[in-house]
């Protein structure tokens, strides 16, 4: 990638975090560099996909001089020196002409040929390939893994195969991994697929590529390449480091990130649902006209079963979160304790 496009990834980046404060402070997303042109390649395709640029790019230089040249040329040598010059008589060239059509429908044919190529292999994945649900919205993403657990960074194993399936909830967005040369729309009420195999480890960094609003530049995520092992043992522990334990408030912001954030402000603006600002501990009035004091057993019921006990005041959308694990509802609990 260039060094401008770098610039310009990291002042948005800073635009992010400094945007949402509630994001953990980590590195700053990146996307590694090489040379001029693309960045790292770190997927199966990259290989594939290169030479494919490279192929175009050098026949478009080629061809550019082979015009662009002579007829920058011709123009002063054969530019008319008087007013009564006479242009010379030669009006046409069949050789020639066959020639110049031949040749460039051939390197046509080839150039389709090379991006064809892998555009099929692109589009049909492994039947093996770990599938994971992917959520675009304004503007985040969600990854829903084959264990139910919900992710805002995507994980990924290094040399194993992962579909995503993906949807839209509003607008369209587009899913794009520069470093693993793949993008695809993902769209309202139509599920697109993709699929992709990490060959190296790495952090990488997921943009949105189709202006979707004004936080389209914020839909930054980190991609995680972990090896095999690693992956696995994270897999199996939620997506949190399994030598380094997070406390339940740290999970449970986590799981407010990825799953409420949409619906509940922390800062006492109305959203969809009531502010989480001073939940723990309020009187709530609800639609049947009885009054709760906000504590564990109402946010765990509000969480599993939200229809049960609704907010006066407020529209029945949230949805049911009764995949959540006991630890997570723990998580959520502990960290609502603290939104004073
Ligand atoms: C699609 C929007 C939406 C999402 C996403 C959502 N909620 Fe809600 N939530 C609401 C609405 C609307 C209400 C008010 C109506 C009701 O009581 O169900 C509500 C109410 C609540 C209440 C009761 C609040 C109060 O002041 O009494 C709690 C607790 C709650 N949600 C927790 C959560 C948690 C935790 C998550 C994430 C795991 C979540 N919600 C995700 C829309 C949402
Ligand atoms: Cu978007």
């Amino acid at each position: 990638m260039s060094g401008l496009t770098a610039t310009l990834l990291n002042i948005s980046a800073q635009a992010a975090s400094a945007a949402t404060s509630a994001a953990p402070a980590e590195q700053p997303y990146k996307i590694e560099e090489q040379g001029v042109w693309l960045p790292q390649g770190s997927s199966t395709f990259a290989e594939a996909y290169d030479s494919a640029w490279n192929i175009n790019i050098w026949i478009s230089i080629i061809f550019f001089v082979i015009v662009i040249g002579p007829g920058a040329y011709f123009a002063f040598k054969y530019k008319r020196k008087s007013e009564t010059e006479k242009t010379s008589p030669i009006d046409h060239n069949l050789t020639i002409e066959i020639i110049w059509t031949l040749v460039p429908t051939l390197v046509l044919f080839y150039m389709f040929w090379v991006g064809f190529k892998s555009y099929a292999n692109i589009q049909v994945a492994p039947n093996e390939a770990m599938e994971v649900r992917l959520t675009g919205q304004m503007y985040n993403w969600t990854f829903e893994y084959p264990n139910g657990v919900v992710t805002t960074d995507l994980y990924v194993p290094k040399g194993r195969p992962v579909k995503l399936v993906m949807s839209s909830k509003d607008v369209i967005h587009s899913f794009w991994v520069p470093e693993f040369r793949v993008k695809q729309d993902v769209v309202p009420g139509l599920y697109t697929t993709m699929w992709f195999e990490a060959t190296r480890e790495t952090t990488t960094t997921v943009e949105c590529a189709e202006y979707c609003g004004d936080g389209h530049s914020k839909m930054l995520t980190r991609v995680y390449v972990f090896e095999e092992k690693k992956f696995d043992e994270y897999y199996a522990n939620d997506f949190d480091d399994p030598s380094n334990p997070v406390p339940p408030a740290v999970r449970g912001k986590r799981k407010y990130e990825a799953l409420c954030a949409s619906c509940h402000s922390l800062d006492g603006s109305r959203i969809q649902g009531p502010t989480f600002q001073g939940i723990w501990g309020r009187k709530e009035l609800l639609t049947d006209g009885s009054e709760v004091t906000v504590d564990a057993n109402y946010i765990k019921s509000s969480i599993v079963n939200p229809q049960g006990q609704l907010v006066q005041g407020y529209p029945p959308t949230m949805p049911a979160f009764s995949y959540l694990k006991e630890k997570d509802i723990d998580g959520i609990i502990a960290f609502l304790k603290e939104q004073k």
